[in-house]
């Protein structure tokens, strides 16, 4: 298997879909902390990693990527992890419906629009409505194609582990939560994620805080 280095920050979304994965599949793994946010902004060696300045990266013996999408699929490829995606061909579909669904409406809507918002900036019970609703609809729709056991059939697939870092920081938020609860299914399902080992090993600080 030899040695992988994912580069990124622990509070980050999308670095963390990548550790969920690693932890399922049971892969060993080093973090390399690489904060973008710093006040003297992404480190110019990391640059060479990622172009275009966003986390994570990845290397396996020699072998660089970026983009969450690629590097994921190449470890689900490169080491076994096909369990993780479903064996029916609408299921594939739906799973990887839902990843692009959080990918392009949730990610900005959910995470910065709500999350970053209330908690970091001090916006709490302050949110316009449009970026409320923005939110809600988006819940809404991943409401409405939420399994009853996970995201898509009767398996966890990379639709669960691709939301499960977005919905962890909304429910932080207090509108964050309060949505959710309005979405029975998708709240359910983040409750029982939570009590996955991989879940728990790659908890958001802001999450250990909360607890
Ligand atoms: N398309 C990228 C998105 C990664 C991404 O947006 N990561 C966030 C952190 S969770 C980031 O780097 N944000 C920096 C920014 O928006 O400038 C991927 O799938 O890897």
């Amino acid at each position: 298997m030899n040695h992988i280095t994912l580069f990124g920050a622990s509070y980050s979304v999308y670095v963390r879909i990548v550790r969920l994965v690693l932890e399922e599949l049971g892969i060993r793994y080093d973090l390399a902390e690489i904060d973008i946010f710093s006040k003297n902004g992404v480190p110019p060696e990391y640059l060479k990693r990622h172009p275009f300045g966003r986390i994570p990266a990845f290397e396996h013996d020699g072998f660089h990527l970026f983009e969450t999408d690629a590097i994921v699929f190449y470890i689900v490829e490169r080491f076994g992890g096909e369990a993780l995606l479903p064996a029916d061909v609408a299921e594939r579909a739906r799973m990887r419906q839902i990843m692009r669904i959080i990918d392009n409406y949730g990610y900005r809507a959910l995470v910065w629009g709500i999350y970053v918002e209330e908690t970091e900036r001090d916006r709490a019970g302050r949110l316009e409505q449009d970026e409320l609703e923005r939110a809600s609809m988006c819940l809404g729709v991943l409401e409405d194609l939420t399994g009853p056991l996970f995201l898509v059939g009767a398996h966890l697939s990379l639709a669960d582990l691709w939301v499960l870092p977005m919905l962890s920081y909304l429910k932080l938020a207090p509108s964050g939560a309060a949505m959710l609860r309005n979405q029975p299914k998708l709240s359910g399902w983040l409750d029982r994620m939570h009590d996955r080992p991989s879940v728990h090993a790659t908890r958001f600080l802001a999450e250990r805080a909360a607890s």
